[in-house]
Order: C-alpha cells, then structure tokens, then sequence
C-alpha cells in the first residue's frame, strides 16, 4: 500500500478545549475536518515522535467513533505510527485508555469521546490527545496543535488500507505501507483495568460486602452506566468480580451510540432517574452513576442521601489507608480544581499533607503525579481519580467508597455526618448556564472583571435575606505550575472574609453557544446538618446580583443546578 497527500484548508474553531476538540458530529462529518485535525496532532507531535510510535485508540463508543477510526488508522499509517492498539468495536474508557498508554509505555493515546455531552448523530462528538504519561495533553501541546489547525495545507494518508469491520474482531492485523510493517492490534478493553483494580482494592472483601456473608447482610448497590462505556466493566467488575446482580444491582450497562437519548452525565438532575429509584427503595444502599467516557462518579447513600464531588474527595483522603494501593505507595499530597470547595484542605491539614490548586481540567494534574507530590485529587464535577493513572476515574472512585465503607462499617449518610463533625462543612452548588449567547456570556465576565478590578470593590459588604459578606479579595486566579513553571489564568473569583466564596468562569467543553458556570462555596463549622441550597440562598443571590446574569443573558434561572 501507498500513502498519498491529500490537499486541504484550515477549519475555523479547531481549539481543544478543557478537554479535547468537541463539536455537533455533522461538524466532524463535513469532508476533510476529522483528517484535519488528526493530521495537526500528529503535526504537533513531530515526525520524530510519531515515526515508529504505538498510539493507543478508543473511546466511550458514541455516534462516528468508528468513521474516526477508520480515519485514524489510515493517517496513522501514512503517518509513519508502527502500530495502534484499539479496544475492540472502538470501546476504552477513559481512564482505561489512560492506563494502556502507562502500562504499555506507548506514545500516548487518541481518546474518542465528547464525555458527558450526549450522543448521536444529532449531538456531539470529540477529540482528545493524551501523552505519554496517560494524561490529557497539556496547554503547550493542544497550543500546538490549534496553531498547526490555522495553517494545514495537507493530509497524508492510506486511501486503499481496508477498515472495514477491522475493529470488530479481537487479534493483529499487519499491513505493508510505504514499505514498512503497520500493525493494527485490537484489544479486549477491560483485561488491563480490570487487573489494575484488582491491584489496587482487595476484591475479597468487596465481594464479601457485596454478597454478604454469615454474619453480614449483602450491602445492596445500584450502579448505572447512563448507556456509556463503564458498562462493559461494570459487568467484568461489579457482576463477574464482586458478584453484584446483574438484574438489581446494575442497571444500563450496555454503551449506546446514543446514550439511549439522555445526557451521560451523573448529576441529580440527569441522572435522576436513579436517584429517584434509590430513593423509592430503601433496599439500596448506595448509588453510583458514570459519565458516557467513565471518568466522572456521583455517589449517593441510601435514600439517596447526595455526597458532593468535594466531600467525597475529602472523605476518600481522610480514609485511604484502609486501600491496599495506598497502604503500599503511600499517600503524597491532595488536589483540588480550583471552583472544588477546600472540604478537602481541612484533612490535608490535619494530616500534614501537601495541598494544591489548579485550575479546572484533569491535565493540570499530570506534572505533580508525575513529580510524586500528589496522590489523591478532584473536581466539583463528579471527578475523583489518584495517581494510579492521570485520568479521573468513576469506577476507580466508587470501588474506594466501597472500601471505606466495608472498613468502616458504616453507611454513606454516617460517613459524612462523622467527617462534617470533625472538620466543619463546605457547603456548594454550582449554577450552570448552558448555551447562551457567546457576545452576552462574554459581556458578563468582562462586566465581573471591571467590576472586581475597583478599588472600591475588596471591602464592599453585600447583603441578602439578613446575610452580610465583606469582599476580602478578588482576582482572576491564575497558577503556575510548580513543576514547569507554565502559567494558565482561568477564573474570576471573589472571596469573603468568612472564607465564602463566588467564582465566575465559562466552560471549555461546550460544542455551540456559551455555558456560563457560578459556583458557591460556603464553610459552615458548626452549622453542619442543614439543606445545602437553603444555607446558600443569600450568597447566591449575591452572585447573581454581582455578574447581572439575568441583564446579561436574559435568563431567569440555571439549566442546571449540582
Ligand atoms: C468541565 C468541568 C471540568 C472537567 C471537564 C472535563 O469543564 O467543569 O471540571 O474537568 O468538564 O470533564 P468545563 O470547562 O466545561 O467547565 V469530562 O468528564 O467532560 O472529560
Ligand atoms: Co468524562
């Protein structure tokens, strides 16, 4: 086979975002995109990289994912890459991918998934490229390939290399192109997670809580894959391994192209049809759900009992000793998103750990792994993952409150009753905006900077249903990574004197319009046992009187509130 370069101009708006690429598939389908933007990674990589590399390939299995690989395994190889490793039917979650490219010690990987964005030939589809340590590429590369996407005049690729039905069956396939062996190797795409979870928990004791035993009632979980990828090991884990039912203890674990119509993101309001059954049915002991790529978690207790993203991790850094992972590397330092409430710097403090904050995206992460200074990290977007991979990773998380659970011996709702009487509650909601008007949401954040940047402003006292906060400072929160020294400025925030706080920020995973997010935080030391939105009514309606939201956009509410 022969490769052949193909002629093509720039696409506009080819920008990786917090996460990768993501745009509406007809964006993807229209002639030459997807091969754009494929070729400008590999561009950015450089030839000296990409020749002779292995790439790993998957994805959560959405609508055009095998129309992308067809493209990738053609580029690829006409690329000069030696061999791609892909999941069979197109399948790897997220932190699966993650793992392989570590375990393997590949090139990086070509994560195929536009995550909790819905699905379909109407929604959305994505992009993303993780490098050699298994994390989303960093700032300087996904620059470098934007950079590339505004000047691309060619593609290479191998327009007679057969794809069809490649990926269907598992084995190696070896094609002679240009000269030289490209292997094609297809995967069974839990093997390697499966054994990486095994490592790091003791199955024997899960299976136990799980199942029961003599003395011990089965602990009854509901775990639902929202019809994306984690279904496939969902069943390997939960079912085959720990014995969970598959009638009443999982739920949706088979991947849809569509998602079956829904949003594949785990929150009260799209995954509520869960929370409603935990809720119905005292049986259950706890709920989870997953994202459409597998990377986020929401975890709920019985009654469906809510655990925010930021408590959750400080409950996990609190008790991970009781995880035989831990009990072996040791526990380094935590992390936290910037927007994430500090729940968590409370144990860090206590336990006399490191404690970071960056900004929001998984691959601000990546260098203080890989430094070994961090081993436990989160977001306020149903994201919890450690350093056994540098991706976020739902099952990873739920198998850790399982763990605490049995080591504790007590249910989810005890669990955070426990840790709120010790450190005091962060109390937070985020209000989400999604797609309003690009030119409005804009306006907005450059009305919030004027605003933030006067002098009069630090000192102000905002007042609401009997509630006073005073400005103590606010910024437009910028980081400098301590292992490279890069800095990325992201955020507005405000902060008050009682440690409150309002942050402003629009999102980089959207496909059209513009998703304004607010987020508030509040820390409560005594006050502990109340309703989240009730204790955080008047500082919201402060943050919505400081960014004029409603002027702004015309909205009158959030479209969605977690
Ligand atoms: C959102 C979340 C962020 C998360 C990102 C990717 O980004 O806020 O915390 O890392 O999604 O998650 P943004 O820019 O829309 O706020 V995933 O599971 O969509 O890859
Ligand atoms: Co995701």
């Amino acid at each position: 086979l022969t490769s052949v370069v193909v002629p093509t101009t720039p696409f506009e708006g080819q920008k990786p975002g917090t996460s990768g690429l993501r745009k509406k598939v007809k964006v993807f389908m229209e002639k030459h995109y997807t091969e754009n933007f494929v070729q400008c990674i590999f561009d950015a990589l450089g030839e000296d990289k990409v020749k002779g590399s292995t790439l790993i390939v998957g994805g959560d299995g959405r609508y055009f994912s095998k129309q992308a690989i067809n493209i990738i395994i053609r580029l690829a190889s006409a690329n000069g890459v030696a061999k791609l490793i892909i999941g069979q039917l197109g399948i790897l979650s997220t932190p699966a991918v993650s793992n392989l490219i570590r375990q393997l010690n590949v090139l990086g990987g070509i994560v195929l998934t536009a995550s909790h964005n819905p699905g379909g030939i109407r929604h959305d589809f994505g992009i993303k490229y993780n490098i050699e340590n298994g994390g989303p590429a960093p700032d300087h590369v996904t620059d470098a390939i934007y950079e590339h996407t505004k000047n691309i005049k060619e593609y290479r690729t191998t327009p007679k290399l057969e794809t069809d039905r490649l990926i269907d069956v598992l084995g190696t396939y070896t094609f002679n192109v240009d000269g030289k062996d490209f292997v094609v190797e297809v995967i069974d795409p839990s093997i390697e997670y499966v054994a990486l979870m095994r490592d790091i928990f003791d199955f024997h004791k899960l299976r136990a809580l799980i199942r029961g035993t003599d003395t011990k009632p089965p602990f009854n979980v509901l775990i639902d894959s929202m019809n994306g990828v984690t279904g496939v090991y969902v069943r390997r884990i939960f079912v085959e391994e720990l014995g969970a039912s598959p009638d009443s203890n999982v739920r949706r674990i088979v991947p849809l192209d569509n998602f079956g119509e829904i949003h594949p993101d785990p929150n009260l309001t799209y995954a509520k049809d869960l929370v409603d059954k935990v809720k119905d049915n005292c049986e259950y002991h706890l709920g989870a759900a997953f994202d459409g790529d597998g990377d986020r978690n929401m975890i709920i207790g019985k009654h469906a009992f809510f655990v925010t993203p930021s408590d959750s991790l400080a409950v996990l850094a609190n008790n991970l000793e009781c995880i035989p992972y831990f009990q072996k590397n040791g526990v380094h330092g935590f992390a936290r998103s910037m927007p994430t409430a500090a729940a968590v710097d409370r144990v860090a403090e206590k336990l006399g750990k490191e404690m970071f904050e960056v900004p929001t995206g998984w691959k601000y992460f990546g260098n203080l792994m890989d430094a070994g200074r961090l081993s436990l990290c989160g977001e306020e977007s149903f994201g919890t993952g450690s350093d056994h991979i540098r991706e976020k990773d739902g099952i990873w998380a739920v198998l850790a409150w399982l763990s605490i659970i049995e080591h504790k011996n007590m249910s989810v709702e005890d669990i955070l009753k426990e840790h709120w009487h010790t450190y005091g509650r962060n109390y937070f909601t985020r209000y989400d905006y999604e797609e309003c008007d690009t030119d409005a949401a804009n306006l907005m954040m450059h009305h919030v900077e004027q605003l933030i940047g006067c002098s009069s402003f630090v000192g102000k006292t905002y007042t609401s249903s009997g509630k006073s906060y005073t400005v103590r400072k606010a910024d437009n929160f910028s980081y400098v990574d301590p292992i490279d020294n890069s800095v990325a400025k992201k955020s507005v925030r405000v902060l008050f004197e009682d440690g409150s706080r309002l942050i402003y920020r629009l999102s980089g995973t959207g496909s059209s319009g513009a998703t304004i997010r607010i987020y508030i935080d509040s820390y409560e030391k005594d006050n502990v046992l109340s309703e989240a939105q009730d204790t955080l009514k008047p500082l919201v309606e402060i943050g919505l009187e400081i960014s004029q939201i409603k002027k702004f956009t015309g909205r009158d509410a959030p479209t969605v509130i977690t």
